[in-house]
């Protein structure tokens, strides 16, 4: 009889264990556009409705440069990143910004540039190239670790411990912000969000490669 109680225990705490820790909920937001068609590239922000963010470190970024364009187009990265711009092409590049959340220029350079650019304040950052004036790259700096940008298919995933978020999107050509979707992660289920955006590819310049 104890036995039997004991091998019994046994079996059911960890399947106890594993209902009583809170464990994260994967958000999958899907982006489209107004021809139902999916948009790559669309940074996807979750900020949670209590505004307290975890002490999470931001993580180190890259942006290449390869093949006279900044790679990728688009990156979101974390508050407080560190990000260097390594130059693959054989030809030097002077990147800068204008933008209010980071000014900066790394004159000309060839190889990795000396120093990483810290990212401070929340915001987009548009980069170019002194050199080459179709280079156009994007950093959308946001607050707190809940972020990623959609794929190929449209879709992006973020874990999310429990709680309620309001999610956002945003991609340099957008043409109206829309309204950000609140979702509420539960230990237990699937979350899903869904955008239609509308892009406006802003006119060539006399510059552009293409
Ligand atoms: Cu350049």
């Amino acid at each position: 009889m104890w036995q039997r109680i004991v091998r019994w225990t046994a079996m059911l705490l960890p399947a106890l264990a594993c209902i009583g820790s809170p464990q994260a909920t994967t958000l999958v937001a899907t982006v489209i556009g107004p021809d139902g068609a999916p948009v790559p590239q669309v940074v996807i922000h979750a900020m949670p409705v209590s505004g307290k963010l975890p002490a999470t470190p931001p993580k180190a970024a890259q942006m290449d440069q390869v093949d006279k364009e900044f790679v990728p187009f688009v990156q979101p990265v974390q508050m407080g990143a560190a990000v260097t711009f390594p130059n693959k092409d054989n030809i030097r590049h002077h990147v800068y910004s204008f933008s209010p959340a980071k000014t900066f220029e790394l004159k000309l350079y060839s190889g990795t540039s000396a120093k990483p650019v810290v990212f401070d304040k929340p915001g987009p950052v548009t980069l170019g190239c002194n050199i080459h004036d179709w280079m156009v790259g994007h950093l959308y700096v946001v607050e707190g670790p809940w972020f990623t940008k959609t794929g190929k298919d449209g879709k992006g995933g973020i874990d999310l411990p429990p709680g309620e978020y309001l999610v956002k999107v945003w991609h340099p050509w957008l043409k109206d912000e829309p309204a950000p979707v609140r979702v509420k992660a539960e230990p237990t289920g699937d979350l899903q969000a869904a955008f239609r955006i509308v892009l406006t590819r802003p006119p060539a310049t006399t510059h552009d490669k293409r």
